[in-house]
């Protein structure tokens, strides 16, 4: 039967042109695949076909201005049904993600979490501890007798019906500051403790003669004991039991180590073998090749480390939204669901940091169970106590369960719970509720005499509960934190917990057995020195079999290969797959796409205006249709889709969204209507740059860390990039990430309404500082599909360990046809655009980036029609990528005197050409300044220095005086000044153009 299709719902538009028509007469045709593109003056969509089947007419071609309605094609509809097709993938899709499942819970033997009700001592706000009594013991009777479900829901009824009845009800955010796990429902580490407590002890002994080694070469070179101290065990039970290495059968878990607890990985990797007593002793020593980073840095050792994470905060947010794309790549069937975990390490202190718990929300609302924190809570951070006046604990708990968390408490070690039962009087838990962390903090460091008086002595019962333990036993009394037994059992729950993620939050002491050279102190995490004394208590402490000699002269401790503690490390990692941390890629290239994609880019487009970021967005619009960059591509957009015309990837390829779509959006009838799906594509973050830019790292880098080349494009407001996330641009290139950040309505004058915070005139500047990002302002459609496609090439399928940065803008103008021969120069950074050869006498050479290129193509026509001066134009497409060129052929000449001096790449442009260099582009001038002295000519740069303002473009730019009129009237006073021309030409310009030379420079405005 035939079928007619037409233009469907394109929104507000009317009479929009069709830019492209993608089928001919008797192409056979599926559902969904594309008829033509549409293009409205800010966006371009595809329209998709409503139905499978064969083209029998075609009723528009190029230029067509259609609207809704419009008939598009007549179509023969045929049996073959596409969407069965899929059907059957997904299904195939499902079992498999079914069996990993089951595996998963195969692996896993359920444990069910019940909690005790803990009978509360009397208080003055108890007016009949009597008949509290009798509900606590009712309750307890219920779940001894019906279970916990049924005493749960026996709460939230009494709850329930406590708040309809307008009562005050009782502050749920927190628990008593006791362990989560009771008891009795603990589960016990398969392990053997006595061996895996020899092995932490040389762990810990290494790693701190390792820094203290390194200090006694210089104290510049610093580096942290109390850190890892504190967080042997949390990392010990990891390493011997549930972190799972990545090999040939299985992807890996993946763990983000807390930034200054490095020491402690190399010195278990020293253990393990894997790394040498030379490179321990070359420990912050990195200048020449062999050392150790000072911290997790994949830059400098690029097969051990994988993930920066030592500019606090930023760890915790990458590794939420690194779970968020394993789930993604997961839900788009780009790789099998194994059950893999990401642990995240970060401090109590770390907390603070905005980014830190910033995205926990995201975590819960997308039910990322694959994601496990640990908070090592030794209540300290780097000058002193993290809540001297409260509990880090406590607040936390309440921040993660409010944001829906499953919270794992890990507060009191073993020594604890004989106490806590013979506690009947509940006494006890008032008391560790009511001590502040200041008191805990200064307990620790004070011993075992004044924890019985400042703890125990406050009530007298206590005090009769500890009264046949010696001050020894008393400080013994060891926090959750160094208890392998509870770390395990947490582990374990936290590895079995489904629905949501989880954060174990251990209480641990800073610099634990460091004794009174470091631990619980104020200065503890500065401690980097340790002397004889101090080494000599710290191997005293854990029982480290090195002589008194052995322990003066700093000697690491490592047992025989043969011995019992170095077997059964190596057993246990290789029970789990191999060794953590490592780095590596197994992930195969991504055929660039063929020139032809992009072969209607290099064509002029006539009278028909269009802005670079419509350009680009075509050209990933066609980049969908190469076979193999369509389904790696990441399209990252934090709420400003709209804002850069890129609504239509919204139908087209879908919005991930892990629960699918459970409504119908509003705009279900409209072409690019707000399409969530569990398949889809786009990852529409919201407005959260800094989620965004995690998105995109862990996109970049999935290379590495899940052996899959993916090729992110990350879209935002340009003002809103580098200057807002630049630490994570600068992590970004330490682990290597591969991809584009595209920095739109770019440029200080061309997004021109916004004001003062949103006009961008340095993001460029900030890109030009990391050492691997490759940026470019182009001004044509040719020059971005030149290089976006070369990005493409180097990136994802030469594998080279840079990323794009790429300013797009939003002025619409035409876009002529790519000269001949441009290619080299667009990708190396300028390439002639047109020469001026009217006169001949007097030249220029005049440069411009961005949309202000145009001015000056304008000025280079005034120039040379009103005032005789002609001027080679030049496309400078990356001042910053120039500069790079510059330096280093600078210092290979510098380096080489008596060989023939090598031509920087702007010199070879510029060698045959006259006349002073002017300038311009839509940013600061210190970003043409960069290759001033490369040019070995009078340079002079207009930019746009400033605090940027509202108004039109053409009144910003004569503000910043980078407007046509400016930039003659400057050229014409520079050649003045250079004595190529008299000074009348200039006043008289400057008087023609009415600029105000009384008027302050823009900096002072
Ligand atoms: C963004 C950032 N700011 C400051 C620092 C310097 N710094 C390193 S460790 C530290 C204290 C850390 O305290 P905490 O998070 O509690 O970790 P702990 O060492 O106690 O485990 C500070 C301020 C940093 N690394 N990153
Ligand atoms: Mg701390």
């Amino acid at each position: 039967m035939a079928q007619n299709i037409s233009v469907p719902d394109i929104g507000d538009f009317d009479s929009v042109e069709i830019i492209e028509v993608l089928v001919k007469v008797g192409d056979q045709i599926k559902k969904d695949d594309p008829i033509v593109t549409l293009e409205s003056d800010k966006s371009s969509v595809e329209v998709p076909s409503p139905v499978t089947g064969k083209i029998i007419e075609l009723s528009v071609k190029v230029g067509d201005k259609v609207s809704k309605g419009s008939l598009l094609a007549k179509v023969e509809n045929d049996s073959y049904n596409a969407d069965n097709e899929k059907e059957v993938n997904k299904n195939n899709f499902e079992i498999q993600n079914k069996t990993a499942e089951q595996k998963n819970l195969k692996q896993i033997d359920e444990v069910k979490v019940v909690k005790k009700v803990f009978a509360q001592s009397s208080t003055e706000d108890d007016v009949d501890p009597l008949e509290t009594k009798e509900w606590i013991e009712s309750l307890n009777a219920v779940i001894e007798n019906d279970g916990p479900v049924r005493a749960s829901y026996l709460l939230n009824k009494v709850v329930s019906e406590a708040y309809t009845a307008g009562l005050v009800l009782p502050d749920t955010r927190t628990t008593p500051y006791i362990n989560t796990i009771p008891t009795e429902l603990e589960v016990k580490s398969p392990g053997d403790q006595n061996i895996e407590k020899k092995i932490r002890a040389y762990i810990r002994w290494n790693a701190a003669a390792m820094v203290v080694r390194a200090n006694k070469i210089s104290s510049e070179l610093g580096g942290h004991i109390g850190t890892f101290a504190s967080a042997a065990t949390l990392y010990d039970v990891g390493m011997n039991h549930f972190w799972r290495a990545k090999n040939k059968d299985f992807g890996g878990d993946l763990i983000y180590f807390q930034g200054h607890s490095a020491p402690g990985m190399y010195a278990r990797a020293f253990l393990e073998g894997r790394l040498s007593e030379k490179q321990l002793n070359r420990f912050r020593q990195e200048v020449d090749t062999g050392g150790l980073s000072s911290y997790p840095h994949p830059w400098l050792m690029p097969k051990f480390w994988q993930f920066p994470t030592v500019s606090m905060g930023l760890g915790p947010i990458m590794a939420i939204y690194q779970a968020r794309f394993l789930k993604y790549l997961i839900n788009r069937g780009l790789l099998k669901d194994e059950g893999r975990k990401i642990w995240v390490f970060l401090g109590d202190g770390e907390t603070d940091e905005p980014e830190s718990l910033g995205a926990i929300s995201l975590a819960a609302r997308e039910k990322l169970d694959n994601l496990i924190f640990v908070v090592n809570c030794n209540l300290q951070r780097l000058d002193g106590p993290v809540r001297g006046n409260g509990k880090i604990i406590q607040e936390l708990e309440g921040s993660f369960r409010g944001a829906g968390w499953n919270v794992i408490k890990v507060i009191w070690g073993s020594y604890w719970d004989p106490l806590l039962k013979a506690d009947k009087t509940g006494l006890l838990m008032k008391r560790m509720n009511e001590v502040v962390d200041g008191e805990y903090q200064a307990m620790k460091a004070k011993g075992g005499a004044y924890v019985r008086e400042k703890f125990f002595g406050k009530y007298p019962e206590l005090k009769e509960l500890v009264s046949s333990m010696t001050d020894n036993d008393i400080w013994k009394l060891n926090r959750g934190g160094h208890d392998p037994h509870k770390v395990y059992s947490a582990y374990h729950a936290a590895m079995q917990h489904q629905g949501s993620p989880t954060v174990v939050i251990a209480k641990t002491v800073k610099g634990y057995g460091m004794g009174k050279s470091g631990e619980s102190i104020n200065t503890t995490h500065q401690q980097k020195k340790l002397d004889e004394q101090d080494l000599l208590y710290y191997r005293d402490r854990f029982s480290v079999p090195l002589t008194d000699e052995q322990v003066k002269n700093i000697e690491y401790y490592k047992p025989a290969e043969d011995s019992e503690e170095i077997k059964y490390l190596k057993e246990r990692r290789k029970q789990l797959g191999g060794f953590i941390p490592e780095r590596s890629s197994l992930a195969t290239p991504i055929k660039a796409p063929p020139k032809d994609i992009f072969d209607s880019f290099m064509k002029s487009t006539g009278d028909k205006e269009m802005s670079t970021t419509m350009a680009l967005v075509r050209m990933l619009t066609s980049l969908l249709r190469d076979k193999n960059v369509a389904p790696r591509l990441v399209p990252i957009i934090p709420d400003e889709a709209r804002t850069f015309g890129m609504e239509g990837f919204f139908r087209k390829i879908g919005i991930y969204a892990h629960e699918g779509q459970k409504y119908e959006p509003e705009d279900s009838e409209q072409l690019s209507s707000y399409k969530e799906t569990k398949s889809g594509q786009v990852l529409e973050e919201g407005i959260t740059e800094a989620g965004a830019m995690s998105s995109w790292i862990a996109a970049a880098t999935a290379y590495t860390n899940h052996d899959i080349e993916m090729i992110p494009v990350y879209v935002f407001y340009s003002m809103f990039g580098f200057q807002r996330i630049g630490d994570f641009a600068w992590a970004a290139g330490d682990a290597q990430a591969r991809g584009f950040l595209i920095g739109a309505t770019a440029g200080r004058t061309t997004l021109a309404g916004e004001g003062l915070q949103h006009q961008d005139g340095h993001s460029h500047i900030l890109a030009s500082m990391i050492p691997n990002c490759v940026s470019y302002d182009p001004t044509f459609s040719y020059e971005m599909a030149v290089i976006f496609r070369e990005g493409l090439r180097r990136m994802h399928e030469k594998n080279e360990n840079v990323f794009y940065y790429i300013t797009a803008m939003n002025e619409n103008y035409p876009h002529p046809e790519k000269p001949e021969g441009a290619d080299e120069g667009i990708l190396k950074g300028m390439y002639l655009f047109k020469e001026y050869k009217n006169k001949g006498k007097i030249k220029i050479q005049l440069m411009g980036s961005g949309t202000i290129l145009r001015e000056a193509i304008a000025a280079a026509k005034i120039l040379s029609e009103e005032y005789g001066v002609d001027s080679d134009i030049w496309s400078v497409t990356s001042f910053n990528e120039l500069r790079k060129d510059g330096m280093e052929t600078e210092r290979r000449n510098l380096l080489n005197p008596s060989s023939k001096r090598d031509k920087t790449y702007i010199e070879k442009c510029l060698e045959k050409r006259d006349g002073p260099v002017i300038a311009v582009t839509d940013y600061v001038r210190a970003f043409s300044d960069q290759i001033r002295p490369y040019t070995e000519k009078p340079f002079y740069s207009l930019g746009t220095d400033g605090f940027g303002r509202s108004d039109t473009r053409k009144n910003l730019r004569k503000f910043f005086e980078v407007d046509k009129e400016h930039i003659v009237a400057y050229t014409l006073s520079a050649l003045a000044k250079e004595q190529l021309l008299g000074s009348d030409s200039a006043e008289k310009a400057f008087k023609k153009y009415n600029i105000d030379k009384k008027k302050a420079f823009p900096t002072k405005l």
